[in-house]
């Protein structure tokens, strides 16, 4: 932006707030931690980054501590153990909420979502409360996807839009921009997924509750380096999480059943 990734003199305010916020959840990414940070300040020099670690076996944890002891803007969360992304980006929500975050991303480590678009988010999140990045907006824009990877996005794609009528082109989509207020108003004790389906809930409450949400084009890479924690038991939680979106009351959805942003 233009807002936050511009220097101090042009918007001292916003930079003494600080206001970017990158969540990165972590599991066995080694080898992909301290080149995605290199590649989020080098895109966004004034961005802070809070890795979401859940105790990886491969040490991740231990690299992101060095990192942090070195540079004030990373943070490290550690849990236990591994609980799935939707559970790490609760949790690193919760941490941006008790700061002065205004504008929190979410962001994979293993360069599916690449850093150098940070700056068109932040500058569609002028205008807008969430911006979702979109790998088919105009197309199909994915790098090194098997096919039968892409079969899959697609069809969950129809299958999010056709039970939840989400207009989305892109609604599992991973990267996205959330401005404060969002997270404010979502009851985020009541966001239940832990794996993929976190995604579609998230973008589905914030829709629900009258958020002015935007798509913008991204480029989407199959990792760089690691392996996949894609699984049977994520994809089934995904169709019954989204099959019972719908049925949730928005009175549910809301914190502290503040009044509707859009009547
Ligand atoms: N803290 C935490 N991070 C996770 C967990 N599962 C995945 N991640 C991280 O979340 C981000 C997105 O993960 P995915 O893209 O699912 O993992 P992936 O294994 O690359 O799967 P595909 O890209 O879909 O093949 C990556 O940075 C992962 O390291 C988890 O249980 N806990
Ligand atoms: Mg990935």
């Amino acid at each position: 932006m233009f807002l936050a990734c511009q220097t101090a003199v042009v918007w001292p305010k916003l930079r003494a707030m600080n206001p970017v916020l990158v969540v990165v959840p972590t599991y066995n990414e080694k080898d992909n931690i301290r080149k995605i940070a290199a590649a989020i300040f080098l895109a966004c020099p004034q961005a802070d980054i809070l890795f979401v670690d859940d105790n990886s076996p491969d040490g991740t944890g231990s690299i992101a501590d060095a990192m942090a002891a070195g540079d004030s803007r990373v943070n490290v969360m550690h849990r236990p153990g591994k609980q799935g992304l939707g559970r790490a980006y609760i949790a690193g929500f919760e941490w941006a909420l008790g700061r002065s975050y205004r504008f929190v991303f979410e962001m994979d480590a293993d360069f599916s979502h690449n850093p150098a678009e940070l700056p068109n988010f932040l500058k569609a999140a002028e205008d807008s409360d969430l911006v979702l990045g979109s790998r088919y907006v105009n197309g199909i824009r994915i790098i090194n996807w098997p096919l039968k990877r892409l079969i899959l996005s697609k069809w969950a794609s129809l299958y999010v839009k056709a039970i939840t009528g989400m207009p989305f082109t892109d609604p599992t989509s991973g990267f996205k921009c959330f401005s404060r207020k969002v997270l404010e108003a979502i009851n985020l004790a009541g966001i239940v997924s832990s794996g993929y389906s976190f995604q579609v809930e998230m973008t589905y409450t914030a829709w629900k509750l009258g958020f002015k949400i935007k798509e913008i084009p991204i480029v989407f890479e199959d990792r760089h380096s690691g392996t996949s924690k894609m699984s049977a038991s994520i994809i089934r939680e995904a169709v019954w999480l989204i099959m019972k979106l719908p049925l949730r009351p928005v009175r549910r959805l809301r914190l502290n059943s503040q009044p509707p942003v859009r009547p």
